[in-house]
């Protein structure tokens, strides 16, 4: 039986169209996941979009539907972006789903049945666009006299009876284990910051809204709503089948491996999130990873500013998976990054179109002019032969161990380091010289850098998928000798079998001709 992995994204707020940074970490854990899935786990993926909150209600009465009706429309847009990146999640949640309230409201009961949640009445400062409670010392008031969250947010006075949570009870029990469990945050900047605000001290917290009904029932006192980071953090257990928590699904996935979130929202997936769960009887998942920000040439990226970028857009203007592997090798997971047209477009010409494409199209192509399309012996292995091969077949651990730290970026230049590695090869080895003067070692090299080129592409797969799996094609392999398990010498390109005829993988990205004025 196959191990389990169950890895989570944030779910996100269906409060307009996506921009780059939901893409961003959508396309970030597809590629765990994907990754996952060929290296012979059983991989649960989820993902999907918080639909309840003052801000979505707030936004729903300006554009004059109601709440649901607004988030419909949004939460479909994220699912088409999904599709179009090749996002290949287990489920897409919506958290006004029935089973989803239905498993809000069975956590919330056994928090309650703990003695952990009490009614009171919360006054402080809130920020509507955050969904977030601050402390007065987390505020500043800027030169316009208005009053900022730490986020730089606006925040509004806030007075209403409310329920709330012990958090101030969890605060050892947290720090306890934080220490057992080093690995529980990363990186390693985030864990340090949330140890420091734990360490501060911590504050019960408000859990239910009774201004606004655009939320989760609270059981049994149908004034209040939950407050929506209660309900949208539940959705990580709804997805695996809670609260029938000796189901099947929950059994095998739950505690999640990896939740992927952004830096901004780790407060709630390192503090209050295992708080609930340790205070709700349930494991604590095994690990949060922070990713950063996308900035847009190095400044935020803002609706007032209106330099937002459209996935869709990007997608279009340069290719799925040439975003994707741009995204995923120019940015250090864990990291801020910045987009821009030049680097998406260096990026990709110079390791998409030119090494990989560019040698995977001269390769196959002297196969295809010379031999009549029919993968060469592999004949007697010359030292530099043996050296290239052995480069391929290491390629594996590599990635594995960067994949396991979610260090993709190390993972796609571990790749791309054989990639270059097989370009001086062939460069040095010139099969072209070879064709009639050597044919058995024309053969040899041609059939060596084919397989190099074949395991590149195994391992490219959860990166760029369509482009991997047409590399794959062309070197005939069939669909069940894809994964993992197939690299190195188990799963070596079989001379005499006849390719079909080589097609670029790779376009060049070429600007669009100026508009002759
Ligand atoms: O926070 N670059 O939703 P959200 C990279 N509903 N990532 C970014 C980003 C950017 N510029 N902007 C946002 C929420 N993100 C909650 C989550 S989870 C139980 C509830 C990331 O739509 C952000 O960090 O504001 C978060 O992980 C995700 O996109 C959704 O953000």
């Amino acid at each position: 039986m196959k191990p389990a992995f169950y890895i989570t994204t944030a779910i996100d707020y269906p409060n307009g169209a996506p921009h780059i940074g939901h893409a961003y970490e959508k396309i970030a854990t597809d590629a765990i996941a994907r990754f996952k899935k060929l290296d012979g786990y059983d991989v649960f993926f989820l993902t999907g979009t918080d639909e309840h909150g003052l801000k979505m209600a707030q936004t729903a009465e300006k554009q004059g539907l109601t709440p649901f009706d607004w988030a419909t429309k949004n939460s479909n847009r994220f699912k088409a972006m999904d599709e179009l990146l090749r996002v290949d999640y287990d489920r897409f949640i919506r958290t006004t789903d029935a089973d989803h309230i239905a498993a809000s409201q069975a956590i919330w009961r056994r928090m309650a049945d703990n003695g952990d949640i009490y009614l009171s009445a919360y006054s402080g400062w809130y920020s509507v666009r955050d969904e977030a409670y601050y402390a007065e010392d987390e505020t500043t008031v800027n030169a316009d006299g208005v009053r900022l969250g730490p986020q730089g947010t606006p925040v509004e006075w806030t007075e209403e009876k409310s329920y709330f949570f012990r958090l101030s009870a969890y605060q050892e029990k947290l720090l306890a284990f934080y220490e057992a469990h080093p690995d529980f945050i990363r990186p390693d900047s985030r864990r340090n910051e949330v140890l420091s605000f734990v360490k501060g001290g911590l504050q019960d917290l408000s859990i239910s809204r009774t201004t606004f009904s655009w939320g989760v029932p609270v059981p049994d006192d149908a004034e209040h709503v939950m407050y929506v980071w209660v309900d949208a953090l539940t959705n990580y257990i709804t997805g695996v089948g809670f609260p029938d928590d000796s189901s099947e699904p929950f059994k095998r996935f739950w505690p999640a491996d990896l939740h992927v979130i952004g830096k901004d929202i780790i407060r709630f997936h390192a503090v209050y999130w295992p708080a609930f769960l340790m205070s709700a009887g349930l494991p604590v998942p095994k690990s949060v990873f922070a990713h950063g920000f996308i900035h847009n040439r190095g400044e935020k990226m803002s609706k007032s500013v209106g330099n937002v970028i459209d996935p869709f857009d990007l997608a279009q203007a340069y290719g799925v998976d040439q975003l994707r592997y741009f995204l995923l090798r120019e940015i250090p997971f864990g990291q801020d990054g910045s987009y821009s047209h030049e680097a998406i477009v260096a990026r990709t010409n110079a390791d998409l179109a030119n090494d990989l494409g560019n040698l995977a199209q001269r390769s196959l192509s002297m196969i295809a002019k010379n031999l009549d399309g029919v993968l060469p012996e592999r004949g007697m292995l010359s030292p530099e032969d043996a050296t290239m091969l052995a480069s391929a077949d290491g390629m594996l651990s590599a990635a594995r161990n960067a994949m396991d730290e979610q260090q993709i970026h190390h993972a796609l230049a571990a790749i791309w380091t054989v990639v270059a590695d097989a370009n001086r090869y062939f460069a040095a080895s010139a099969p072209w010289e070879l064709r009639k003067s050597a044919p058995e070692r024309f053969g040899t090299v041609l059939w060596t850098t084919a397989e190099v080129i074949r395991q590149v592409a195994v391992l490219a797969q959860p990166f760029i998928p369509d482009s991997a799996a047409k590399l794959l094609d062309l070197l005939a392999v069939p669909g069940d000798r894809r994964d993992f398990a197939a690299l190195g010498e188990g799963g070596r390109l079989a001379a005499g079998t006849l390719l079909p005829a080589p097609a670029p993988v790779f376009p060049r990205y070429v600007e669009p001709e100026a508009s002759a004025g």
